[in-house]
């Protein structure tokens, strides 16, 4: 996706020492330092669940992958089959071929499930990048999250309502992603979501999500603040929101930032928000290839972000975007400069466990 190579250049200056410390990680010095990152409560909170994002591919044709999720994921979310452009080939028809596949399979092994997403101004189809008449589009809206809610109902638990709608960077963009909602709605695309989803699954518990929530720049403390007016919008208007999650697609040669991080959560949980982390990965194309060095530094960004997290108080779920390297996005958005294989995921492209497993065990049940 273009956006995430948009980079972050404005960074807080007061957490050098810190930074210092862990590039030292990443440069391979040891893990040991980041042991200091881990607290008690962090590692006492083992009832959360490890969500795992399935993708169709490997779901249909590589059977070790059915198993480990039968071993391993306490929630199943569909990656890419519950998206307009799975769904809506045609105006006129919805395929529900893919996302049935994934969710018999998650229910026929008591899994809860995850919709992702019914609003997002990526992975449309052309004919709705098309659409100019506000009405139209309202409708079109509207009966998409009737049919495919409805057709869910009581059996997806929580729903990624809308999907990145803060712009990329709103210190210079405005608020609001530009996409054919906004474009064409404004900001009402949000409101007409959330309502239409809360009509069709009163039951359901329905999250915004968006990435880059977690870093230390002003970049991302505008984007929290993006998050939590949209947040207070809906409540105001009384309709109904239930969660934030955060898609951690975390980068290597970043720094959670902590304070901001807790902040934010803190904020969302008094306004009686939960919190979940949606797309965790991490993405290592500035790091040295050396795979030890790197799965290190993997492990170092993610424990530094879920001590943040977990501190910050409960957490709905865990959710890696995808279980094996050898599927993940990273590797073709963020390629390396060397021959290197990407790491970004708890197991190996020989559906190996990782050190990112073992940690993020410590954290789920
Ligand atoms: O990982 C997903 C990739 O397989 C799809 O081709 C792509 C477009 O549908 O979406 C990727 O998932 C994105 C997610 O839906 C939203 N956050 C960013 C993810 C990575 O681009």
């Amino acid at each position: 996706m273009a956006s995430f190579f948009e980079k972050q250049t404005i960074n807080k200056s007061n957490l050098l020492t810190r930074r210092s410390a862990l590039n030292a990680i990443g440069a391979g010095v040891t893990a040991s330092i980041c042991s200091s990152f881990l607290t008690s409560n962090a590692l006492a909170t083992s009832n959360i669940p490890f969500g795992v994002a399935v993708h169709l591919d490997p779901f249909r044709n590589e059977p070790i992958f059915r198993e480990l999720l039968k071993q391993h994921a306490g929630l199943i979310v569909p990656m890419n089959a519950l998206k307009w452009a799975s769904l809506r080939h045609t105006e006129g028809k919805f395929d529900f071929g893919g996302s049935d596949e994934i969710i018999n399979f998650a229910e026929v092994n008591n899994k809860p499930i995850h919709g992702h997403a019914l609003l997002w101004y990526d992975a449309n189809p052309s004919w709705i990048d098309a659409v100019t008449s506000p009405p139209l589009l309202e409708k079109l809206l509207i009966e998409h999250i009737e049919t495919v809610v409805g057709r869910y109902a009581g059996r997806i638990a929580t729903w990624d309502v809308v999907n990145e709608v803060v712009a990329h960077d709103p210190l210079t963009q405005g608020k609001w992603r530009k996409g054919v909602w906004h474009n064409i709605l404004g900001p009402r695309h949000v409101e007409i979501a959330f309502a239409a989803a809360a009509k069709a699954d009163p039951t359901c518990r329905l999250f915004i999500n968006d990435y880059d929530l977690e870093d230390d720049s002003l970049r991302t403390e505008a984007r929290q603040r993006a998050i939590l007016q949209i947040v207070r919008r809906l409540q105001k208007k009384n309709i109904p929101i239930h969660g934030v999650g955060l898609q951690a697609h975390l980068y290597a040669e970043r720094r959670t930032g902590r304070d901001n991080l807790i902040k934010f959560v803190r904020e969302l949980k008094s306004l009686g928000l939960e919190v979940a982390v949606t797309e965790l990965d991490v993405i290592d194309w500035k790091l040295s290839a050396d795979p030890k060095v790197r799965d290190r530094a993997v492990v170092a960004t993610v424990r530094e972000f879920l001590d943040a997290i977990t501190d910050a108080g409960s957490v709905r779920n865990i959710t890696t975007w995808g279980l094996s390297d050898k599927h993940s996005w990273i590797k073709d958005v963020f390629p390396r400069s060397d021959s290197a294989k990407a790491r970004p995921l708890p197991f190996d492209d020989q559906w190996q466990k990782k050190p990112l497993f073992d940690l993020i065990k410590k954290y789920t049940k």
